[in-house]
């Protein structure tokens, strides 16, 4: 039953709202005894909306936590909104604050921050969803801020990655368009605080909302809960150890890089925006194709065959001239050798294509699994189970060539084909279809500044499977001096070397070049990474004062 129009003071009808009452409790009470409506007004009707409205903003605030949660399980990061500002916070806090809460909540001090953040977080929402039903974009401006913390607090985490932000980000647009939403529906009540319509669209939308937001929450759980499973399972796994984690002796320069990089340090690069996740008693490989007997593999065959341990330096092609897109690791694995002995390759393939869960694949040379090098299939790195970034539980890793044609991580399948027949994920964006690594070499101290006197100038250079014979430094574009090279157990790894520079002061340019092992010297022409890995000299500018 319709009803003539309401008086809606000097506000006007507002967006969302209809100007129309249909049957409210109020029907009977003629416009000129309704309560006066402004600002001030404490009446219980303008409380009710003050409750919806805060209700509102809380449950937009809930469902964007809940959105974030479900993208940091996907992308496998740890910093939720509410993670990034409680570790944000434990950084900043003073000690004595640390203790009170340590010695109040004990163990617990952890669930506490975790609570309080949540209550603080919500208190600003119910205020933004207030705010929003007169002016959105007063609303809007609490959420902004609140996300704007938490995706600051996560971007500034030395442990979030580079996609540590993106929960945050995730969290506080879906607050935004929900509060919206919410301010929309509420409009109605402002002019009318009956408006039965509103009054229905608000209770439908915040259903809607805590249902969606129940379920995206169980998403979430499941999501997080796999990785979390296939972490455990990580932790749990039994493996042949090496016989020692050491490097060998006299590998190690004075100044130059840690010459075994620890597996956090290690350099990750790939296309996976979420780690694949495979749990290693599901894990199989398939070895297919062109060879007499296919060979199909469990995580335990894998552990049944002979287990090799090999230090090996892995070079991404798109290393600049003194990047560091390099890292050197001692693997544990099964040699592709022994497997494709087994599985018996036809005399006309030249090639496997190896592909990973998430569908990249690389093609790597035959020759170069089946010579002396001793290619694998690594399970393992400096010791432990491969971390999920670094391709649990099995990947390929091969001296001498760069990881985009050979260190498919997250194995899932091997053909045995021809160069000819397919074309990997790099090749047809761009890069070679071969990509040996090129010789190469970089200076890691001094990098900027260093004191008049007596300086190490030291650093490493690379030609996996060629080895480094020789490497050279020169100052001021001046006469090459040789450094004196450290040890290498192989020429599968880098090589570091060091040499000391009477240093005066002043403004310097200090040059490194190697040679590998047949006397060739470092390519000095500069060429970018693409297609093949970049070249030229790295040069450093030094103040020294
Ligand atoms: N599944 C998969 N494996 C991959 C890649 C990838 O994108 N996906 N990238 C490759 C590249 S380009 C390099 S340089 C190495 C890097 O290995 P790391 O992340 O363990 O250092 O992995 C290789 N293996
Ligand atoms: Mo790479």
């Amino acid at each position: 039953m319709n009803q003539p129009q309401v008086p809606t003071g000097q506000r006007g009808t507002t967006a969302g709202s209809t100007g129309l009452r249909t049957g409210s409790a109020s029907e009977a009470v003629p416009p000129q005894y309704l309560p006066p409506q402004h600002p001030g007004d404490n009446s219980p009707r303008r409380s009710g909306l003050l409750i919806r409205a805060a209700l509102g903003g809380v449950l937009a605030a809930v469902a964007g936590l809940a959105a974030g949660s479900v993208a940091a399980a996907l992308l496998g990061t740890r910093q939720t909104p509410v993670v990034a500002i409680g570790s944000a916070f434990i950084d900043r806090v003073p000690p004595w604050l640390k203790d009170l809460a340590i010695s109040l909540f004990g163990t617990h001090d952890k669930t506490a921050l975790r609570a309080g953040i949540l209550v603080v977080l919500l208190a600003f929402a119910a205020v933004g969803g207030i705010l929003a039903v007169r002016r959105y974009v007063a609303g809007a401006a609490v959420v902004v801020v609140l996300a704007g913390i938490a995706v600051i607090a996560a971007a500034t985490r030395p442990d979030s990655g580079q996609t540590g932000f993106v929960p945050s980000m995730v969290a506080g647009i879906t607050a935004l368009l929900l509060l919206r939403l919410f301010a929309n529906r509420l409009a109605g009540l402002l002019t009318d605080p009956d408006d039965g319509v509103s009054r229905r669209g608000f209770l439908q939308l915040s259903a809607g909302v805590a249902l969606g937001t129940v379920a995206v929450g169980a998403l979430g759980k499941v999501a997080g809960g796999h990785r979390a499973a296939v972490a455990e399972a990580r932790e749990g796994l039994g493996i042949p150890a090496p016989p020692s984690l050491d490097p060998p002796a006299g590998v190690q320069a004075p100044g130059a890089v840690a010459w075994a990089t620890p597996n956090e340090d290690f350099y990750r690069i790939d296309t996976a925006l979420s780690v694949p996740l495979i749990m290693p008693s599901d894990w199989r490989l398939k070895i297919h194709g062109m060879v007499d007997r296919e060979l199909e593999l469990s995580f335990a065959d894998l552990l049944e065959r002979k287990v090799v341990h090999k230090w090996v330096t892995l070079t991404c092609v798109s290393n600049e001239v003194g990047g560091d897109l390099i890292g050197n690791a001692l693997w544990s694995g099964v040699l592709l050798k022994d497997l494709l002995a087994e599985a018996r390759p036809s005399k006309d393939a030249d090639a496997i294509l190896s592909t990973s869960k998430d569908g990249f694949t690389a093609g790597t040379p035959i020759s170069t699994l089946t010579d002396d090098r001793q290619s694998m299939l690594a399970f393992a790195m400096n010791g432990e189970p491969l971390p999920l970034e670094h391709g649990f539980p099995v990947r390929i890793v091969v001296p001498g060539l760069y990881g985009y044609v050979s260190a498919t991580k997250w194995l899932t399948d091997i053909e045995v084909s021809r160069f000819d027949q397919f074309e990997a994920y790099w090749t047809p964006r761009g890069w070679d279809e071969l990509g040996p690594i090129k010789l190469s070499s970089r200076i890691d101290v001094p990098r900027s500044k260093a004191s008049s006197g007596q300086v190490t100038v030291a650093g490493v250079a690379w030609d996996q499977h060629v080895g480094v014979s020789k490497v050279e430094v020169r100052v001021d574009g001046g006469p090459w001096q040789e450094a004196t090279l450290a040890a290498d157990p192989s020429t599968d790894t880098w090589r570091q070397w060091h040499w000391s520079w009477e240093a005066p002061q002043g403004n310097h340019v200090l040059q490194v070049r190697a040679f590998d092992a047949k006397g060739n010297p470092q390519v000095e022409s500069q060429a970018p990474p693409a297609p093949n890995g970049s070249t030229g000299l790295h040069s450093v500018d030094v103040k020294v004062g």
